[in-house]
């Protein structure tokens, strides 16, 4: 049940300086950030992330977003991580996603919007959908050794 889960503070989210404000939120609920960088993605390491995307009709917006400045990538551990993060992160959409939620709080863009101007739709973040996809995602963005392994207090005060 404890798992790992990768987390993107993606442009916009950098450029905006959200970043301390949405890490602060991951580790308020208890996660553990075990990893973490700055990165500038070119567009090779975009295909590879988002390669369930290539085909989709967003894909040279989504590509020129994600390759547009650095990103913040780190993985989480946690109890359920995977399922929380995506509970923290809110609906794809930011105008939909529900207040209290990092996109829902933080960002408005809809699908119409993005559409009209022809660009990814900007929503600060990204977090791994499922378990599978956590395992593809952590790898790809870390080796092991950059994996870190010590004790919070929450797991000598809390569990
Ligand atoms: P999520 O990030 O919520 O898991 P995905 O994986 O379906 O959403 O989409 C990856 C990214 O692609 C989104 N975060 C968003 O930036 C962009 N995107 C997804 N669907 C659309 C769309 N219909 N129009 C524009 N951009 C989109």
């Amino acid at each position: 049940m404890i798992e790992h889960t990768l987390v993107l503070i993606k442009p916009d989210g950098v450029q905006r300086a959200l970043a301390g404000r949405i890490i602060q939120r991951f580790e308020d609920v208890g996660l553990k950030m075990v990893a973490m960088r700055m990165q500038w993605v070119d567009g090779d390491f975009a295909r590879k992330h988002y390669a369930e995307h290539v085909e989709k009709p967003f894909f040279a917006g989504l590509e020129a977003m994600i390759t547009e400045g650095p990103v913040i990538a780190m993985v989480l551990e946690g109890v359920h991580a995977v399922e929380l993060v995506r509970k923290m992160v809110g609906g794809t959409e930011p105008k939909s996603s529900s207040p209290g939620t990092i996109r829902g709080d933080f960002a408005m863009h809809s699908y119409p919007y993005a559409d009209a101007k022809g660009s990814a739709i900007k929503n600060l973040i990204h977090a791994s959908g499922n378990v599978e996809e956590a395992k593809g995602e952590v790898a790809l963005w870390f080796s092991e050794d950059e994996i870190h392994t010590y004790a919070t207090v929450h797991e000598k005060h809390t569990f």
